[in-house]
């Protein structure tokens, strides 16, 4: 029988398994992608996982709760049946500057990159293999804080493209809701599919979920802590 494998030699090929060379030339340690949970449905179609442990998700809250600049709350108002409303949370945008994104009616200019968002936008490339060049914030003060049902099918969006959803903060429910299945005279039971999207979590959200899938943030009145939502998209440049 061969001898046992002692154990620095076991994390030392461990390590060499999961490890690349920095521009430098140093060793750094490149992580296996964490478990990820598939979820599924009809036209539904995401991966939900942890992205960081939560002693770093700790820390990149702190930084995004000093660092992140939001818009100013009449930059964010919705017009709704011929009146102006504020929408129950703060947003922020930030990307390549060449590009543009019109939300619910309203076209922004994203802010340049800064150090906490590419260090995110490098990790979820890292485990998804996707490489994003914008990412819109939503900043949910407790559980009055919410964003109705709606789908992410703006016309900028790299057609097929997935959607990276990062959270940090209160954990909240997150519902979809399929399209043939809302409201009074909904032509299908297709049941709600609720998660609970934890402090440093990845929902990663495919094609075709957001053709026939909506989502919501509901209220949750218990919830008194606040949430940070990144979400991480692909936008096309477009020529004027
Ligand atoms: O906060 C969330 O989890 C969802 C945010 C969202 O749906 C959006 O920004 O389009
Ligand atoms: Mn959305």
């Amino acid at each position: 029988m061969a001898a046992a494998e002692p154990p620095e030699q076991r994390a030392a090929a461990a390590a060499a398994r999961f490890s690349d060379r920095d521009r430098d030339g140093g060793v750094v340690p490149v992580l296996p992608p964490p478990p990820c949970r598939q979820i599924r449905g009809q036209g539904l179609s995401c991966e939900y996982r942890l992205l960081f442990g939560p002693a770093e998700a700790d820390g990149v809250l702190r930084r995004l709760e000093r660092e992140v600049r939001y818009l100013p709350d009449e930059r964010t108002k919705l017009h709704v049946f011929g009146k102006w409303h504020s929408i129950p949370r703060r947003q922020a945008v930030y990307g390549d500057p060449e590009l543009r994104y019109t939300y619910s009616g309203v076209t922004f200019s994203p802010e340049p990159w800064i150090p906490v968002l590419d260090h995110i936008r490098e990790r979820v490339a890292s485990v998804t293999g996707h490489n994003f060049n914008f990412v819109l914030i939503n900043r949910y003060k407790d559980g009055l804080d919410h964003i109705g049902e709606h789908r992410d099918d703006e016309k900028e969006l790299v057609p097929r493209s997935p959607i990276a959803s990062v959270s940090f903060g209160a954990c909240r429910d997150f519902v979809f809701r399929h399209c043939e299945s809302r409201g009074k005279n909904a032509k299908r039971h297709i049941e709600p599919v609720t998660l609970q999207l934890a402090h440093g979590s990845l929902l990663l959200m495919k094609y075709p979920t957001n053709v026939y899938w909506y989502h919501s943030l509901p209220v949750r009145k218990r919830v008194l802590s606040p949430r940070i939502n990144l979400t991480f998209r692909k936008v096309m440049a477009i020529d004027k």
